[in-house]
């Protein structure tokens, strides 16, 4: 039978009423192609029309335009690295800048087929699975800058041979102008070879959010499934992320991410049987980081093949309804080059009723690199950051300022058409998403009652953690560094250690010993434990109710003491709340 949903009803939450989602739909997220209501950011249009000069210059000669066929045998079959070195001076003067352009070894990919053939190593359950028919068409968008000839024609190549043609309704790459001369006509010609492959290009380089939404305008398919330039797909890659967004279309699929070593190919499968790491963020700079998926969770599943819930995504390679995806407000315009679209996209999907998953049938290579060729600017990161904090964070967003005092030089551009959008979906708060979406991450305090170093004043020296668990033993010179002299002392009376807010200060009846020790709660607003409770007296002095004493340094180091009015009992707290 035909257990797709209707398609005009694509099974959105009911609290998202039928006007607010008319208005929702209306809202643009980005140009379409057609109309020019992304002007107020003031960039450059994004419409295809031919009134868009192409300002690129062409600079580079074009290396390995003719990669090697497919045959047993050669470098990289089966996803082995390659274990040839460079050998004539021009063999090496090639890895050099195959490496300056790429920050990985272009060398060896060049020598690896555009068709290489990988194991297959997914799970006994993945490969006997059978999925519904008809699954939903994809478009597959893949957005480049600058890429390598020899990554991105296996990126595309490895699309066209690992899925099924009924699934795919057409390959997009969308050229973020690049400069490489192999990108240009050799491309076209290459491309024009291939079945249900295209090339679109920006007139100028916009980013990699902008460049999606450009691809986004020009997709046919019901399905929009991203891809990096540099991913190679492995069987059965597309079929399970179909299938959940044909389930339910406001689940937002994405697949196991192997690594793809920079440094000589290698494809190393990443199995799920064991762990299993989603995609976490954290506070103190909305970086994305992998998040272990807690064991309890984990065995909640039916199956082992089962999808699981991720806080966050990686961002570079997921699917997702098109028609959800435009009601969730596309990207955001404003966003520019690289960086934050990830995080912005996952706290908006999930405070907006939709749902990110893991699918571990479902795996795509990525070649993951240390540094960046093109050297994603800081600033651009910053700003998408802000912005994405501005609309979605609500007062958790001081956390980040706090942390980060450039945030608040940085002019994030006008973001009230996002804040439209969140009211027009009914979207839930950040408090929300921390408490139901988010379980183990630590949650430090907004508005904390203090900041900074510690600083005794009998003896100037200052708090200083070690480990967990560990007696702080002494007192050390304040060097105003932060790191290991970094505290908050949070409203609810914690005394919470570092960025990640993690430890607490701590000491109990028995003993006079101050340590670092997990906080009891995650949340920094929550009551502490009676032995992680403190209170600030005269915003001087540490007092510890549970036993009665004050926090003491001397010459001889830190202990608990009976109170008394003298200065090794006071401390000095930086950015104190005036109040
Ligand atoms: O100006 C640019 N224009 C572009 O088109 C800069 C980049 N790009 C393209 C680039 O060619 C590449 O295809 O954008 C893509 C991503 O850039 P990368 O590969 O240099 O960066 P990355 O792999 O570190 O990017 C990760 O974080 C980004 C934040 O903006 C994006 O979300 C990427 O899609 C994301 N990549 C992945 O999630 C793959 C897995 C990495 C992990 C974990
Ligand atoms: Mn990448």
């Amino acid at each position: 039978g035909d257990f797709l949903p209707d398609k005009d009803d694509l099974g959105f939450e009911s609290n998202h009423g039928q006007n607010d989602r008319i208005a929702a739909l209306r809202y643009r997220g980005h140009d379409d192609g057609d109309d020019d209501d992304g002007k107020e950011t003031g960039e450059e249009e994004q419409n295809d029309e031919s009134d868009e000069k192409d300002t690129r210059e062409v600079i580079d000669p074009s290396p390995h335009l003719n990669p090697p066929p497919a045959e047993p045998g050669a470098p990289g079959e089966g996803g082995k690295g390659v274990d040839i070195q460079p050998g004539t001076p021009e063999e090496k003067a090639q890895y050099d800048i195959g490496l300056k352009h790429h920050s990985f070894n272009e060398w060896a990919s060049s020598k690896i087929s555009v068709h290489r053939s990988l194991l297959d190593l997914r799970h006994e359950l993945c490969k006997a699975k059978k999925y519904y028919r008809p699954l939903p068409q994809a478009s597959v968008i893949i957005i480049f800058y600058n890429e390598a000839w020899s990554t991105l024609l296996r990126t595309v190549h490895s699309v066209l041979e690992r899925t099924p043609s009924e699934l795919l309704r057409e390959v997009i790459l969308v050229d973020d102008c690049s400069t490489f001369d192999h990108l240009q006509t050799p491309l076209d010609e290459y491309v024009s070879k291939l079945p249900e492959v295209r090339v679109v290009r920006s007139p100028a380089r916009q980013g990699l959010i902008r460049a999606r939404l450009r691809g986004v305008s020009h997709a046919r398919g019901e399905v929009l499934t991203f891809l990096d330039s540099h991913c190679e797909c492995m069987e059965g890659w597309l079929e399970p992320l179909l299938e959940r967004i044909a389930q339910n279309h406001t689940v937002v699929p994405w697949p196991v991410l192997d690594m793809i070593q920079h440094t000589d190919f290698a494809y190393l499968f990443h199995g799920v049987k064991g762990v299993l790491s989603v995609g976490g963020v954290d506070l103190e700079d909305l970086r994305f980081n992998w998040y272990t998926v807690p064991q309890k969770e984990l065995r909640e599943r039916k199956s082992i093949i089962d999808p699981i819930r991720s806080p966050t995504m990686a961002g570079g390679v997921f699917s997702i309804h098109k028609k959800y995806f435009e009601y969730l407000g596309g990207y955001d315009d404003g966003m520019e080059i690289w960086g934050g679209e990830n995080i912005e996209m996952s706290f908006r999907i999930w405070q907006c009723g939709g749902t990110i998953e893991l699918v571990p049938c479902s795996h795509v290579g990525h070649v993951f690199r240390v540094t960046s060729p093109y050297g994603a600017p800081v600033d651009k990161w910053v700003k998408n950051n802000k912005r994405m904090a501005e609309v979605w964070m609500d007062e958790y967003r001081n956390v980040i300022y706090r942390r980060h005092p450039n945030y608040k030089e940085v002019d994030a551009g006008d973001v009230t058409r996002r804040k439209v959008l969140r009211r027009a979906l009914h979207c839930h708060d950040f408090r929300w998403y921390l408490q139901n979406v988010y379980p183990n991450l630590y949650v430090p305090d907004v508005r904390p009652v203090a900041y900074g170093q510690i600083q005794n004043k009998g003896t100037g020296r200052c708090l200083d953690a070690v480990s967990a668990g560990k007696k702080l033993s002494g007192l050390f010179d304040c060097h105003g560094q932060r790191g290991n002299q970094y505290w908050e002392f949070t409203r609810a009376g914690e005394v919470r250690f570092g960025l990640e807010g993690k430890l607490c200060l701590q000491t109990a009846a028995s003993s006079t010993d101050i340590i670092t020790k997990r906080c009891a709660h995650r949340f920094a607003f929550d009551q502490p434990s009676k032995q992680q409770r403190w209170v600030l007296r005269n915003t001087t002095v540490l007092y510890h109710p549970l036993t009665d004493q004050c926090l003491e340094g001397t010459a001889a180091g830190l202990h608990m003491a009976p109170c008394e009015d003298v200065d090794r009992q006071r401390w000095l707290l930086q950015n104190l709340e005036s109040t």
